[in-house]
């Protein structure tokens, strides 16, 4: 069975019997992929601008990374915490060093780091700031995204995340994104343990917050002992241009949250940072999980982040970034079609003109595919457009002319 050439049509026929019906893919079937490019399996070539959610940012089997798997694979993947192993405290001391923080907690999964996180601010708010047990209140903001677990969701301000899937934690109160004055209230409680944001809100379309935004969060989190718990999964790691999105406003989070592109999507990984005063909080035997911090992924994940730092992404992001946005500002001076273009680095988003509901983007996204640019709507109407930081500034040209074209020629 193994390595049987299917067809599309069998591919997804297989899916959609045996397989839950979670999602709603493009009708397209990925075979291969390398660097910024996918194969489907008619071996139909396109350029990805959706990077599995920014996981890709090194580009699609990287043969460093891939390299530095198959190496660790030959000797030892997974020998569970239960014992220690020679590869994860040099990861640790790399991440810690690269990140500039005192210790590191390896999962697997971004909403597991999420709920690590969690977990930690709590414990921190109940031995730390002496806040009554049972009483910690984390601050959420609206239109967050932090992964599918229930914890997680419990802090979720969208319906589609929650309904069907309740009781929920308590414990979260949600206040509204970009907004200074609604901190200044919400934080001064004294039993809120922390604020926990996105830089950049992906999920949510690529909502970019004001200017300051994350630099007065981080103020009046310091003046009210709260912590800043920052979930960079999908911003960090060079995807907005800068190591992390906060480097933007020299802004650094008590509790730092990475994932997807740790392991440039090789497989999953994800890590919590922070200083001993928070992370010694969590004992011996209170967290962890079978396969966190394995040392296959404390391998993949140092090779990945080199990567990253030799091949100077976030500075080809941070100047393709520009270059992308001007192109796609200049084309909306061109139609009616788009009405907003945000985004920094190479995570960005052209809002359409229609309603979410009405399928538009949808119907754009198969006009890409067809011309060759994979790209996915996120809240029926935006459409994100994140290739992998590996991408060339005539690629980039080249895709703009893809979408240039797509948008221009798009007729209901
Ligand atoms: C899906 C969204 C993106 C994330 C941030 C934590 C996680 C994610 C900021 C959880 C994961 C993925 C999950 C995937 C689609 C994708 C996504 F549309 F769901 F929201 F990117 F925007 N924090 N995002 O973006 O990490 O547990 O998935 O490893 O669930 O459909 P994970």
């Amino acid at each position: 069975m193994l390595g049987t050439i299917i067809s599309s049509q069998e591919a997804i026929a297989l899916e959609e019997k045996f397989g839950a019906h979670n999602y709603h893919p493009l009708p397209v079937v990925l075979s291969k992929g390398e660097g910024v490019f996918l194969w489907d399996v008619d071996g139909k070539r396109y350029y990805d601008f959706l990077s599995a959610y920014s996981a890709v940012n090194q580009g699609h089997c990287h043969p460093r990374i891939l390299q530095a798997l198959f190496d660790q694979a030959k000797e030892l993947t997974l020998t569970s915490r239960a014992f220690y192993n020679d590869k994860l405290g040099v990861a640790e001391k790399y991440v810690c060093e690269l990140f500039c923080y005192e210790k590191a907690l390896f999962m697997n999964s971004g909403a597991e780091a999420n709920e690590t996180a969690i977990k930690l601010a709590r414990k921190w708010g109940y031995t730390r700031k002496g806040i009554p047990d049972n009483k910690a209140i984390i601050v959420a903001v609206r239109q967050n995204f932090h992964g599918r677990t229930t914890g997680v969701i419990s802090a979720s301000s969208e319906s589609s995340a929650r309904e069907g899937f309740g009781p929920f934690l308590p414990g979260f109160e949600i206040v509204d994104y970009d907004d200074v004055q609604v901190l200044e209230r919400a934080l001064a409680h004294p039993h809120v343990c922390a604020l926990w944001i996105e830089p950049i809100q992906g999920e949510a379309g690529v909502y970019v917050p004001a200017e300051g935004y994350l630099r007065r969060a981080a103020d009046i989190c310091r003046k009210n002992n709260v912590l800043l718990m920052v979930d960079e999964i999908q911003t960090g790691i060079a995807r907005t241009g800068k190591n992390l999105a906060c480097d933007y406003e020299n802004v650094r989070p008590d509790i730092l949250i990475l994932g997807k592109a740790l392991s440039g999507g090789v497989f999953p990984i994800s890590l919590v940072l922070a200083n001993d005063d928070i992370m010694l909080v969590i004992k011996p035997g209170e967290h962890g999980s079978t396969f966190g911090g394995n040392p296959l992924a404390a391998v993949v994940c140092m090779e990945a982040l080199a990567v990253v730092k030799d091949e100077k992404l976030a500075e080809n992001a941070y100047r393709l970034g520009f270059i992308f946005r001007d192109r796609m500002t200049e084309l909306m001076k061109r139609t009616h079609l788009i009405t907003k273009v945000r985004g920094k680095g190479l995570l960005n988003a052209i809002v359409i003109n229609d309603s979410p509901e009405s399928g538009t983007a949808w119907n754009i996204c198969l006009a890409l595919a067809k011309r060759g640019l994979l790209a996915k709507p996120t809240h029926g109407n935006i459409i994100r457009l994140a290739p992998p930081l590996v991408i060339t500034e005539d690629q980039i040209h080249e895709c703009c002319d893809i979408i240039e074209h797509c948008i221009l020629s798009y007729s209901k």
